[in-house]
C-alpha cells in the first residue's frame, strides 16, 4: 500500500519515455530534450533502484543487459522463415508473374508492393500482450538463435507496442541493420585497434547480433525496418487484408517503417521503382542490394502458398552485382589521418555499378598475404554501395610467372620517417607528428574540445592552413598573427583577431590536455589524466621507460610501449620542444591536482564501491581526485555521490538508506568529462 505513489510514478515516467523514445527514434520528431530526457530516465532509473520489484521487461531502463550471455539457445520458429527467389532483370520478373499466375487461374491480375531490399540480417521478433518477450536470429529458417538481449538495444524496436489493445501474440518480422557511416566507423575503430574488418554492412550487423555481451551491442547502433507481421487468427478477423495494410500496422505499432514503399497497379510500375532505385538507393545511409516484390492480397498469397524453398508470392530483384576482374598493376601505399599505411591496389580500369573504378583498398598487409596478391595478378573487385572498392579473391590460374609479391615500405612514402608496425597488429604506421598526410588529422585532434579546446578552426580552415604551407605542425599554430590568418579565404580581419585569441587561451589548458591533444596512440583523455598525474612534467614522461609507464595504474603495457616509442622520434621531441617555447602546460606541480576553477568535482566527495566494469578501484579514486574531488573509504552524510560496480555491499544499502546519489562507471566518466 505505502509503495502507491511510486508505483504510479514508475509507470508514468515509462510511459513519457516510451513516447519520447518513439517521437525521437521512429517519427524523427523529437517531443522533449536530450537534457529533459536524461532527467527522467535517472529518475526512473533511481525508483527502480530502491523499488527492484518495480522493474519489468518492457522498462526503458532494461534495453542494456548487464551480464554478457554465455551462450545462445536455439529456438524453433512457429512459422518458418523463408528466403527469397531472385530474378536479376525485367524478363525475369515476368517469368515470376507468368509462374505465379499458372498456379492461381482464376486471376489474371494483381497489385503489387515493392519495398527495399535492405542488407542485413533477419529478425523475427515476438510479442504478447504487447510486451517485446522474445528476438530471434532467422538461422536456418526453421530454428534461430534467441538474441532477446541484443535485439532490446536496438533504440527503433519498441519494447512495448503502441496499442491499446495488443492481440496476445505478435511476431514481427524484418531486417537488422548497421548504417553506412556506423558501419565505417565500427571499422575505422577496428583498424586503428588492428583487429580484423568486417567486409561489408550485413556482416558486422550478423555479427554484432551474436555478440554475447549487449553493452557491446548497444555501442554499435544497429537500426531496423519491418517487414511483415503474423498475428494469429489475423485473417479472420481482418486485421490486415493486404501487405500494405500490415505495412500501416507496423507503423501504428511504434515501428519505423520504411518510407520508400510502393503500390504497384502493375508490373509496369514495378519496372520504374526497380529503375529508380538502381541510382538512388546510393544516396540511402544504409545498403540494399534489390527490390522485393510481394503480391498485396493476403487472400492470394495464401491461395499461392510456398515451393520447397520460397514463397510463390513475392521475388527479390536484386541488381547485379558489383563485382568485375581487372589486372593488378601496381600496389601504392595511401597514408591516412591515423597515420596508418593502406596498401591500395592500382588496377587495370574497370567498369562496376556504372562507374570506372581503376584503385581498389587492400586494407593491410595481412589481407594481401591471406589472399595472396601479387602484382601482375587478376583479381575480382567489388564496388558495395557508398563503400571503397575492394579486392575480394585472386584469380591464381591466371597469374603470369612474373607476379611479384608485395612488401610494405619500412618507411614512410611521404615523410621518409620508419614506419612502425607492432606484432600483435595488422596495420603499418607512420608515427612522425610532423608528416603532412596525417598533420591535418592531428591538428583537428589538438584543436578538439577534449584537448585544447580551440574555438573557430573548423575543418576547412585547417585543409587551408595545411595545403597552402602556413602550418607545418600544431606548434606552428602559435606562431600565427592576424596578418597571416587574414590572407585565408573568406577570412576578415575580426575573425582573424578572434582566433589568434582563441589559440592563444590554449596555453593556459593543463598538461594533461596537452598531452591527449598530442594524439600518441591509446592515450585518450582519461589516459592523459593517469599518465600525468605520476609523470608530473614531460620531461619525466619522456624519460621514462616502458616498465616506468605501465607501473600507472590502467597503464598497461600496450600503452607504455606506444607513449615509449612517440617519444623517440626525433620529430617528436622538436614539437614538445616547440610547444615549451610556446608557452604550454608541460608539467603539473605537484599538489596541483585541484587548483583550477573549471574542475568538475571541486568540494564533492566520493565512495567507490563494488567491482566496476573498466577501471580498477584505484584508478577511479585517481581520476575522481584529479578533477578535484575528494575520495574516502565509508559512506555518511558528508558523501554526495557513491560510485557503484558489482556486487557492491553494504554501502550500497546505507547510501539508499541516506538517498545519497548513485553513479554507475559510465555516469562518473560522463561527470568528469563535463
Ligand atoms: C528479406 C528482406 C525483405 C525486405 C527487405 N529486406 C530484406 N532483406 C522487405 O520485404 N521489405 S523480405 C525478405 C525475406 O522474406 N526473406
Amino acid at each position: 500500500m505505502e509503495l502507491k505513489p511510486e508505483v504510479k510514478r514508475v509507470e508514468e515516467l515509462r510511459q513519457l519515455l516510451q513516447q519520447a523514445s518513439l517521437a525521437y527514434y521512429v517519427l524523427d520528431n523529437p517531443i522533449m530534450e536530450d537534457a529533459v530526457y536524461d532527467q527522467l530516465y535517472r529518475e526512473l532509473q533511481q525508483l527502480e533502484t530502491q523499488y527492484p520489484e518495480l522493474i519489468t521487461p518492457d522498462s526503458p531502463t532494461q534495453r542494456v543487459g548487464e551480464k554478457p550471455a554465455t551462450q545462445f539457445l536455439s529456438v524453433r520458429h512457429n512459422i518458418p522463415l523463408y528466403s527469397l527467389e531472385n530474378a536479376f532483370n525485367i524478363e525475369e520478373l515476368q517469368a515470376w508473374q507468368e509462374r505465379w499466375r499458372r498456379h492461381a487461374p482464376n486471376i489474371d491480375s494483381a497489385e503489387y508492393v515493392c519495398e527495399l531490399k535492405i542488407d542485413g540480417s533477419a529478425l523475427a521478433l515476438t510479442y504478447e500482450n504487447g510486451v517485446l518477450v522474445r528476438g530471434a536470429t532467422r538461422g536456418d529458417g526453421i530454428a534461430g538463435e534467441e538474441i532477446t538481449q541484443n535485439v532490446r538495444t536496438i533504440r527503433s524496436i519498441p519494447l512495448r507496442l503502441n496499442l491499446e489493445n495488443p492481440p496476445a501474440q505478435v511476431e514481427v518480422r524484418g531486417e537488422a541493420f548497421l548504417a553506412l557511416d556506423v558501419f565505417q566507423q565500427i571499422n575505422q575503430e577496428r583498424r586503428i585497434s588492428g583487429e580484423s574488418l568486417f567486409a561489408n554492412p550485413r556482416n558486422a550487423a550478423a555479427g554484432t547480433l551474436r555478440q554475447l555481451d549487449s553493452r557491446i551491442v548497444d555501442r554499435r547502433r544497429l537500426d531496423f525496418f519491418p517487414y511483415t507481421l503474423h498475428i494469429p487468427g489475423m485473417d479472420d478477423a481482418s486485421i490486415a487484408r493486404t501487405q500494405w495494410e500490415a505495412l500501416e500496422l507496423l507503423q501504428e505499432m511504434g515501428f519505423r517503417v520504411n518510407p520508400h514503399r510502393k503500390l504497384c497497379p502493375s508490373l509496369q510500375e514495378v519496372a520504374a521503382y526497380y529503375e529508380y532505385w538502381d541510382t538512388e538507393r546510393l544516396n540511402l545511409p544504409y545498403m540494399t542490394d534489390g527490390v522485393v516484390v510481394k503480391i498485396n492480397s493476403f487472400a492470394l498469397q495464401e491461395q499461392l502458398g510456398f515451393t520447397q524453398k520460397f514463397p510463390r508470392w513475392a521475388i527479390a530483384l536484386k541488381y547485379p552485382a558489383a563485382e568485375a576482374p581487372t589486372r593488378v598493376e601496381n600496389i601504392s601505399i595511401n597514408v591516412g589521418r591515423t597515420g596508418a599505411l593502406t596498401p591500395l591496389a592500382e588496377m587495370r580500369p574497370v567498369q562496376l555499378a556504372g562507374t570506372t573504378v581503376s584503385r581498389a583498398t587492400l586494407h593491410n598487409s595481412d589481407r594481401i598475404a591471406q589472399l595472396d596478391i601479387r602484382i601482375g595478378d587478376t583479381v575480382i573487385v567489388r564496388k558495395a554501395g557508398e563503400i571503397i572498392p575492394e579486392v575480394v579473391r585472386v584469380l591464381k590460374e591466371l597469374r603470369p610467372t612474373d607476379a611479384t609479391p608485395f612488401q610494405m615500405p619500412i618507411s614512410c612514402p611521404v615523410c621518409n620517417q620508419p614506419v612502425v608496425r607492432p606484432a600483435d597488429e595488422a596495420v603499418t604506421r607512420c608515427v612522425n607528428a610532423s608528416c603532412p598526410a596525417i598533420l591535418k588529422g592531428a591538428i583537428e585532434h589538438w584543436v578538439s574540445r577534449d584537448a585544447l579546446d580551440i574555438n573557430g578552426m573548423g575543418e576547412k580552415l585547417v585543409q587551408q592552413l595545411v595545403t597552402q604551407g602556413v602550418v607545418h605542425s600544431v606548434a606552428d599554430l602559435y606562431d600565427l598573427t592576424p596578418d597571416h590568418l587574414g590572407k585565408l579565404q573568406r577570412m576578415g580581419k575580426k575573425l582573424a583577431e578572434k582566433l589568434v585569441v582563441a589559440i592563444a587561451q590554449s596555453k593556459t589548458k593543463p598538461w594533461s590536455r596537452v598531452l591527449y591533444g598530442l594524439g600518441i596512440r591509446h592515450v585518450g583523455s582519461v589516459n592523459a589524466q593517469l599518465l600525468t598525474q605520476k609523470f608530473l612534467t614531460v620531461e619525466q614522461l619522456a624519460a621514462a621507460e616502458p616498465t616506468d609507464i605501465a607501473t600507472v595504474y590502467g597503464i598497461g603495457s600496450e600503452i607504455a610501449t606506444s607513449v615509449y616509442q612517440w617519444f623517440r622520434i626525433p620529430a617528436n621531441q622538436i614539437l614538445i620542444e616547440r610547444l615549451q617555447a610556446a608557452g604550454l602546460q608541460l608539467a603539473q606541480e605537484a599538489g596541483e591536482t585541484t587548483v583550477t576553477s573549471g574542475n568538475p568535482l571541486s568540494g564533492k566527495t566520493f565512495v567507490v564501491t563494488g567491482t566496476l566494469p573498466t577501471l580498477k578501484r584505484d584508478e577511479a579514486k585517481a581520476l575522481i581526485q584529479n578533477a578535484g574531488g575528494k575520495v574516502t573509504d565509508s559512506v555518511s552524510k558528508k558523501t554526495d555521490y557513491l560510485v557503484v560496480g558489482e556486487d557492491a555491499g553494504s554501502k550500497l544499502d546505507s547510501a539508499q538508506k541516506l538517498g545519497i546519489t548513485c553513479l554507475s562507471e559510465a555516469q562518473l566518466l560522463k561527470l568528469l568529462e563535463t
